[in-house]
């Protein structure tokens, strides 16, 4: 399969993410890429091409207008404040307060983030937005009829909702291009969320609609980021009742019980009989993850490549997370290998 990829991810570099009361260098690194990337073409996987550049409108089909263009100027205004460090927010629209937005960069970033270890700096947002281009360029390999793609984005995006940033990610780009893939003739489109974390943004993007289906396998939120979302009890609301499934698991999972949870989540992909598939291919399932706490083992990603394969359906995989950096190029391009056959 072609693997479409940027060096334009390269331009988010921060230096800042807050993790246990420190800011410390990012999990969320610009290594990641590299290694994916090398190893894309030690394997020979496939073609390498750069992205197409696509605009903003298919961004705009998932994101709120006001949100981007937030995204698109939050750097320039947190450096007018003066500040010394890269932009994060200090406080939240939490229980019982306003929902109002306020016009204060600090105040902005609380209204528009999830989470706050995701620091903003200087190229935050064009690599962001190259990253959308990745994935709708690998959209476009499906739409043409191959049936497999790989975008390798960076980025991730899972953990974006409409008009939220935060869990490293700032544009769903898997949203996005499953947006791209109804709009250009996919009648329903499947979307299987493998990172270790929930997806929240994804879920929350496609909450109420029939025509996209969400199935996420992740660690239970009552011990795990992102916390406020994950649960199996949601399950999609209005016409989208049942069309969100959350398979969370509990702490030490190993393949045995991650698999069983694919089986599930395959079952109701192939109930739903999908034009396209989108797999949000992040591999901090892996034992050696630092943040992470699930137990596969680099063949067990060969082995579920395999069980994505065997629902017949064009697949597109948007890589997210994974954070032992020197082990996710194999660990992902297993994944791409065993779908693949191999
Ligand atoms: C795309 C993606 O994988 N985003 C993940 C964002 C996670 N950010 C917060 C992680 C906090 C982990 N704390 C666990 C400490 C383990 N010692
Ligand atoms: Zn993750």
């Amino acid at each position: 399969m072609i693997t479409v990829y940027s060096d334009d991810h390269k331009l988010r570099n921060v230096r800042t993410e807050l993790h246990g009361g420190l800011l410390v260098p990012p999990h969320e690194c610009p290594e990641r890429a590299g290694y994916v990337l090398d190893r894309v073409r030690a394997t020979h996987l496939g073609d390498v091409v750069p992205p197409v550049q696509h605009g903003l409108d298919p961004v705009l089909r998932v994101h709120d207008p006001l949100f981007v263009e937030f995204l698109g100027r939050a750097w320039r205004d947190w450096e007018a404040t003066g500040s010394k460090g890269e932009a994060i927010p200090d406080c939240w629209p939490a229980r019982r307060m306003t929902q109002r937005r306020p016009t204060s960069i600090v105040g902005q970033l609380g209204y528009y983030a999830m989470a706050g270890e995701t620091s903003i700096g200087s190229g935050t947002w064009e690599a962001a937005r190259a990253a959308a281009d990745v994935a709708l360029t690998a959209a476009t390999r499906i739409v043409g009829g191959d049936r497999g793609a790989f975008a390798l984005c960076r980025p991730p995006g899972h953990h974006a909702a409409s008009d939220l940033y935060g869990g490293y990610c700032f544009l769903n780009n898997a949203a996005i291009a499953a947006q791209s893939l109804r709009d250009r003739g996919a009648g329903r489109v499947a979307i299987l969320d493998v990172d270790f974390h929930h997806g929240n943004g994804t879920q929350d993007i496609f909450y109420e609609r029939d025509d996209v289906l969400f199935v996420s396998l992740h660690g239970d939120p009552l011990e795990a980021f992102p916390y406020f979302s994950g649960h199996a009890d949601e399950t999609g609301a209005g016409a989208g009742q049942g069309c969100n499934l959350n398979l969370p698991l509990p702490r030490g999972a190993t393949f045995e019980a991650w698999s069983a949870a694919l089986a599930t989540g395959n079952d109701r992909i192939s109930r739903f009989r999908p034009d396209a598939l989108v797999v949000s291919l992040g591999v901090d399932t892996y034992e050696g993850d630092p943040i992470s706490f699930f137990k596969l083992r680099s063949d067990d990603f060969r082995s579920y490549g395999r069980a994505i394969a065997s629902l017949g359906t064009p697949t597109l995989f948007v890589l997210e997370g994974g954070y032992a950096v020197a082990d996710i190029g194999v660990n992902v391009v297993n994944v791409l290998a065993g779908f693949e056959g191999g």
